[in-house]
């Protein structure tokens, strides 16, 4: 019995091993010109990651493939969290100014 329980929990605890991935915070400031060139940002796979937003115009920004959607008011700072659960790159896109403004490395 004593065996059986060490061989469960040996396997619980395989099973639920996650991603050992820090948590990062993606920081992303827009002027209020945009950005005409992409930035670049890599994150971990399985990183938890605070993407934090300061515009300086009102904008509504689109995180693709984590299809997130964020509003930006002007000159405030927001947050976003979120698990980078999916490897690839991701455009964050203005669909005010209708720039790319970062691609989001996930690997
Ligand atoms: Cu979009």
């Amino acid at each position: 019995m004593r065996r059986l329980l060490v061989l469960l929990t040996a396997m619980l605890s395989v099973g639920c091993t996650a991603p050992t991935a820090d948590p990062v915070t993606v920081e992303l400031d827009v002027p209020e010109a945009g950005i005409a060139q992409p930035l670049e940002q890599h994150v971990d796979l399985g990183a938890e990651v605070t993407l934090r937003i300061t515009s300086a115009v009102d904008d509504e920004l689109h995180v693709h493939g984590y299809e997130l959607h964020i509003v930006t008011p002007a000159g405030e700072t927001v947050e976003e969290v979120f698990e980078a659960d999916m490897s690839g790159s991701y455009e964050i896109e203005s669909h005010q100014a209708g720039q790319v403004y970062m691609n989001l490395i996930v690997s």
